[in-house]
């Protein structure tokens, strides 16, 4: 390999690295071990019993597979968080973010199923929608999802009120009886590629087809 080309992909690396801004959340990937009224480390309960659940583990219960729709895996992996709503009995958990800039426009993602929960006359097979609390209070809701097996990407954006603020998700509808699954959250700065990124992306490009042509 000539010396050109790792100078190349080096640059080109650094482009994609610097257009995307750090995960403020910890742990977005939502691991740990499989627990029925338990979340992984790194978040906190803030109404109801919500689980730590995989493909194999529905509602945190170890073999437990009454699922409504055969899960598949999410993009993610590993585990993910089961939310639940019933009338007056809601799941909500979540963390508190820090280190936000206050005015600055965040991305929120996530990725959601709805796979259920279905036991003799117990069943938890309604459509709803994953809904994001910011301190408290609803931001907006992600797609409304219908039992399946599928999962889908869901964002929302919001404008820091504070440098620290609490994040919560919790079903949208209390009366559609549902449980639904969340995984891969992150919140980032909207990326919004500034003159100095162009210019550098326009570096890495150049090197990319300087590399190209020496080997050709
Ligand atoms: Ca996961």
């Amino acid at each position: 390999m000539n010396a050109i080309r790792p100078i190349a992909l080096a640059a080109a690396l650094l482009v994609s690295t610097s257009a995307f801004a750090e995960n403020l959340v910890v742990n977005g990937s939502l691991t740990g071990a499989i627990i029925n009224n338990g979340v992984p480390t790194g978040w906190t309960i803030f109404e109801g019993t919500p689980d730590t659940m995989d493909a194999h583990n529905n509602v945190g219960v170890t073999g437990q597979l009454r699922f409504g729709a055969t899960p598949t895996a999410s993009t993610d992996g590993g585990t993910w968080v089961g939310l639940g709503a019933y009338g007056s009995y809601m799941e909500r958990f979540g963390q508190t973010l820090t280190g936000l800039q206050v005015g600055q426009q965040y991305t929120v993602s996530w990725e959601a199923g709805n796979f259920g929960y279905t036991y003799g006359a117990v069943s938890y097979l309604g459509s709803n929608a994953i809904s994001v609390q910011l301190d408290g209070l609803s931001i907006g809701s992600g797609d409304q999802i219908s039992l399946g097996s599928s999962w889908y990407n869901q964002s929302l954006t919001f404008v820091a009120s504070a440098s620290s603020q609490q994040l919560s998700f919790i079903l949208a509808s209390p009366t559609q009886k549902a449980y639904m699954s969340i995984d891969g959250i992150s919140v980032q700065t909207t990326a919004v590629p500034e003159p100095g990124t162009w210019a550098l992306m326009g570096l890495g490009l150049c090197g990319v087809i300087a590399a190209a042509r020496r080997r050709a």
